[in-house]
């Protein structure tokens, strides 16, 4: 095995990374990494002490590379096929803007006012400030929502007729939503139910989310 995915299952970056992995059909070794308390080694392979962190054994060292959006353009170069970015520049450019949209934006409302409150408190033995919560879901993620609804309307997939890095960086933030045990509201947001239930029904997807609710399952049950 050469490639290996240095992270915690449950961020939706390393998810990202195994997705990409999984679609492209390439085995790899992951070795789970709690961002929070990280070994010393990892910091030299982390500037940012973040996850994830893919290394590449079949390349002479330095061979490890930190942030999931460098890791997938790093295994689109390598391993082109099937391609998850597009080749056309503009549809290319609208993928990776819905990388980034979802790596930043949705990202800030799911992670730290939701998943991070649910889900990081309860393993770090705090409880949930559900004030947090009811502001993440009453003001920002309605907005961003509604800006999905728009954008898979009557589509498949966000750019294209095809799966792109677009819709695995999408829903992957909406894995974390649902992990948070929260779920999207068919009525006010049907197309964005159609188009994630669809995505994460791929097995690159279910192997992933399968791992992680067990997971979860055993936290709660502990
Ligand atoms: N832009 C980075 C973001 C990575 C990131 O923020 N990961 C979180 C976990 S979901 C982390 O490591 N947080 C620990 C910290 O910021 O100290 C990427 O795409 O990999």
């Amino acid at each position: 095995m050469t490639l290996t995915v240095y992270g915690s299952s449950l961020s939706p970056f390393v998810r990202k990374v195994r997705v990409v992995l999984a679609e492209k059909g390439l085995p790899y070794e992951h070795q789970q990494i709690n961002p929070f308390a990280p070994p010393d080694w990892f910091v030299e392979i982390s500037p940012l002490k973040r996850i994830p962190v893919l290394r590449d054994s079949d390349e002479a060292e330095p061979n490890t590379i930190p942030d999931s959006s460098v890791i997938c353009d790093y295994l689109e170069n390598k391993y082109p096929e099937p391609p998850l970015y597009p080749r056309a520049p503009i549809a290319r450019a609208h993928a990776v803007w819905f990388e980034e949209y979802a790596d930043t934006q949705m990202m800030q409302s799911i992670g730290p006012g939701l998943f991070f409150e649910r889900i990081v408190k309860r393993l770090m033995g705090r409880d949930c400030d559900e004030s947090v919560v009811a502001v993440t879901l009453g003001e920002k993620l309605p907005v961003i929502f509604d800006y999905l609804e728009n954008a898979v309307r009557e589509r498949e997939f966000l750019v294209g007729d095809t799966l792109s890095i677009a819709d695995i960086a999408i829903a992957c933030m909406l894995v974390n939503f649902e992990h948070a045990r929260e779920r999207l509201d068919r009525n006010r947001w049907p197309e964005l139910v159609r188009y994630s239930a669809a995505i994460h029904a791929r097995p690159s997807f279910q192997s992933s989310i399968a791992e992680e609710r067990r997971f979860l399952e055993r936290q709660r049950a502990a």
